[in-house]
């Protein structure tokens, strides 16, 4: 068995849950509904490298700062592609989330778009997104009641993403249903990370080829919707949006430029990997605001101070990143639930990591941030909210690595300032117009979808009594 088991680490093994079983190895052990919240739990006392087999494959994890911090040394170690990736290539295939890095698609790609996800370039999608808040604020107003967080937050990060990338509105805030297309893409998507957990099952490219059949359908749709767009603004000149920048701009050196099936690929990417991620960070943090009053007043305070009394004043692209204290709870949110739970590392030549585990090319190992992020080694009471965690003083005094919500190296989050401008200014907007109330009974339930997000959670939103605008003689 060990002969043909995949990720062998050189036959090496490791501590693992339960009792193992022939043939079918650890399977079991994780729910396959939501395998990594299972290996929170059962990860836990398996100490820093772990494995975990299901038929052929083996998965190695790491769960400490520190052999997380050697993975994350890029001279060492790159991205790697664990099957759940390898799967979603089926959909996504070399965009920039799921090429491998030799594909010279990644290359270009990266090199095009880079400009498009710098810190200034915010500034032109910073419109987009007071646009999308201020929707997300006047449809809240028309509700009665209290309204489902990480509902509202997916909308409104789907919109401003397909605003940004394609120009397009969803009408999320609009309409009363649902786009069809976000659903058909969650669950074309979700069909394929699956079929990754199967494929060295006995029958399981069988099994697997039948979910492609079963999924075709809204897979084509989904397709067919991209290429349309597309197709519409080939040969229009402007570039005021990622589709506009990918179709008209070409290698300054090479002059390449990327071929429509490929741009298709980007722009799922980019609505598959910036929306949901960024809606789970906005709804920890809100819930954690929820259940620490004095972090809360903080955070109102700060936004008082900032944009003044008048309560739909909205940021300017400079005041965003003044907004520190709201940042660090965003950051503090995303250590404890890290919405993107893990990454895959491999070496670049063979080496050993935690002083003795040899490791080659072609071995991989997953580092689980929800298990890295509370780290006792590092973090005090890691189970504790306190956002100055994020003072700077206080992240200098950390070893390198400790907090990767981002990932680490070249293949790191190309999204991450617009994630976080994004994420800052929804939280600031929102806090300086509402008053919000949790239910005290709420206890945070984590749903594990393509991402982790919090799962019935909902808070009251009461809009602030306007105060006069100007001092009162
Ligand atoms: Mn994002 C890669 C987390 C928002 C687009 N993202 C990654 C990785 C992590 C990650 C971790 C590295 C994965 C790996 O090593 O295999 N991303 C996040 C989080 C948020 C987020 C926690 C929000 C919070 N990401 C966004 C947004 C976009 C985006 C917003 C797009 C607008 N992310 C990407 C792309 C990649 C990526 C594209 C792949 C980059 C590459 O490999 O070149």
């Amino acid at each position: 068995m060990v002969a043909t088991l995949k990720n062998d680490w050189s036959g090496q093994s490791f501590p693992h849950a339960g009792r193992r079983k022939p043939l079918i190895g650890d399977l079991g052990v994780s729910d396959p509904r939501h395998p990594l919240l299972d290996l929170l739990e059962w990860g836990a006392d398996l100490g820093p490298i772990y494995e975990m087999r299901i038929f052929r494959q083996n998965f190695v994890f790491v769960s400490s700062a520190a052999l997380a911090a050697e993975l994350c040394d890029e001279s060492r170690f790159c991205k790697a592609l664990p099957p759940a990736i390898v799967a979603l290539r089926h959909y996504a295939g070399d965009g920039l989330f799921t090429a491998h890095n030799d594909e010279p698609n990644w290359q270009l790609a990266h090199e095009l778009l880079m400009p498009a996800f710098t810190k200034s370039a915010m500034q032109s999608y910073h419109p987009i997104m007071l646009e999308t808040v201020g929707e997300l604020f006047d449809y809240w107003d028309r509700q009665s009641g209290p309204v489902d967080v990480t509902r509202s937050m997916t909308k409104l990060t789907m919109e401003t993403l397909s605003r940004a990338a394609f120009s397009h509105d969803f009408g999320s805030f609009t309409t009363s249903r649902p786009h069809p297309f976000v659903d058909a893409m969650i669950r074309a998507l979700e069909t394929g990370r699956r079929k990754g957990g199967l494929l060295t099952a006995p029958g399981g490219r069988l099994l697997g080829r039948w979910l492609d059949r079963r999924n075709a359908a809204q897979q084509a749709y989904v397709d067919e919707l991209l290429d349309d767009l597309i197709a519409e603004r080939a040969g229009s000149a402007d570039q005021h949006d990622l589709l506009g920048i990918m179709l008209n701009t070409a290698h300054p050196e090479t002059g390449e430029r990327l071929s429509p099936l490929n741009i298709r690929y980007q722009i799922l990417t980019f609505l598959v990997a910036g929306h949901e991620t960024t809606s789970g960070a906005l709804s920890f943090t809100l819930h954690y605001l929820s259940r620490h009053p004095e972090c809360l007043a903080r955070a109102r305070q700060e936004v008082d101070d900032i944009l003044g009394d008048v309560v739909d004043a909205t940021p300017t692209f400079e005041q965003v990143p003044k907004f520190r204290y709201i940042r660090r709870c965003l950051d503090e949110a995303l250590r404890i639930w890290p919405t993107v739970p893990g990454f895959a590392r491999s070496p670049r030549e063979e080496t050993t990591i935690g002083g003795g585990h040899r490791m080659r090319p072609d071995d991989w190992a997953v580092i689980v941030l929800g298990q890295v992020h509370r780290d006792p080694a590092v973090w005090r009471e890691p189970d504790v909210y306190d956002p100055d965690r994020f003072l700077p003083a206080e992240v200098k005094k950390r070893p390198a690595h400790s907090y990767k919500p981002f990932g680490a190296g070249l293949r790191a989050c190309i999204g991450r300032q617009f994630a976080l401008h994004e994420a800052v200014l929804v939280l600031a907007c929102l806090i300086h117009r509402y008053d919000i109330t949790a239910d005290p009974d709420y206890e945070l339930d984590v749903e594990e979808r393509l991402t982790m997000v919090p799962r019935g959670f909902e808070l009251s939103v009461t809009p602030r009594r306007v105060r006069a605008t100007a001092p009162i003689l």
